[in-house]
């Protein structure tokens, strides 16, 4: 819903005592809040109102109500703790600021292939986000959705070069990298070929890709991949590194610039939200 700012200041008035009746909160970001002036004639995205997770507003009455409401979205993602393509949509929706309902699936379990799930993802591979009635089953496509629904904290940069780059990196990671380390691949390479060579085709294929991208971002990156601003590139590449690190045994100090990007992302409150141990279904 988009409306002008000082109207939405009066109905953001209203709302915050409709939203304390149920329990709910404006989002106020960054683009969010410097918009929010009755002196600027620009439009604001007003579809950033998002439950606060954990509260009693979970209730299903409650949450009748609220997805009755234009104002809010309820959020679900199906997530395994483990799964670097699961990490990069937790991350993203924490740097969104968007609050969402976590649903675990075990995949050393087989709980991708239960017919429920196949009603989501018939690949049977997760993250599956449902956004009301929207579905989506993979973390690009995923990413490119909250970016253009939720326009708070803006993970591709304005400048088409630097978008570009970002894009290409993140498909680095999700075409060429990580499906060539997937549990399915690395099973089926075990069965067919053998322990030790699942492990160096996977350590091979992460080398290569990591070997591109330090070329990449070298002349762009600042803290993060391109700027001192977190964007796509950085939400993918991250869970991918700590992936590659702990469990292929990747030595990154080869890879200085994304080295850095990682430490950069590592210090995020909200990286550290979505750490793999910090998930509802972690074990140790
Ligand atoms: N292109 C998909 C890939 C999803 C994917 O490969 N997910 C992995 C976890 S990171 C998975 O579910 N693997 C289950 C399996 O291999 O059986 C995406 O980016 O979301």
């Amino acid at each position: 819903m988009k409306i002008n700012p000082p109207m939405l200041l009066q109905i953001s008035r209203s709302y915050i005592k409709l939203v304390k009746a149920d329990n709910f909160q404006l989002w106020f970001g960054r683009h969010f809040s410097n918009t929010v002036t009755p002196t600027t004639n620009s439009i604001v995205d007003v579809s950033l109102a998002v439950p606060i997770s954990g509260s009693s507003m979970e209730s299903d009455n409650s949450r009748k109500k609220a997805t009755d409401s234009t104002w809010v979205s309820k959020i679900v993602l199906y997530s395994f703790w483990q799964s670097s393509c699961s990490w990069r949509v937790r991350f993203a929706l924490n740097l969104k600021g968007l609050s969402y309902e976590y649903r675990a699936v075990n995949l050393g379990k087989g709980e991708q292939f239960t017919s429920e799930f196949d009603k989501l993802n018939p690949l049977h591979y997760v993250p599956v986000l449902v956004d009301g009635d929207v579905v989506i089953s993979d973390s690009y496509a995923i990413l490119l959705y909250l970016e253009e629904k939720y326009h708070q904290r803006p993970l591709l940069p304005i400048k088409p070069q630097l978008r570009a780059l970002n894009l290409q990196a993140a498909s680095i990671v999700s075409s060429n990298m990580q499906p060539l380390h997937m549990l399915s691949v690395l099973r089926y390479m075990e069965e067919r070929v053998g322990p030790e060579e699942k492990q160096l085709w996977a350590k091979f294929h992460i080398q290569k890709g990591f070997g591109a991208l330090e070329k990449l971002l070298t002349g762009s990156a600042g803290k993060y991949a391109t700027g001192d601003e977190v964007y796509m590139a950085d939400v993918f590449l991250a869970p991918q590194i700590a992936v590659a690190t702990k469990r292929f045994d990747i030595d990154m100090s080869e890879f200085p610039t994304l080295r850095k990007i990682y430490d950069s992302c590592e210090a995020l409150p909200e990286f550290q939200a979505s750490l793999p141990e910090r998930q509802p279904d972690a074990s140790p």
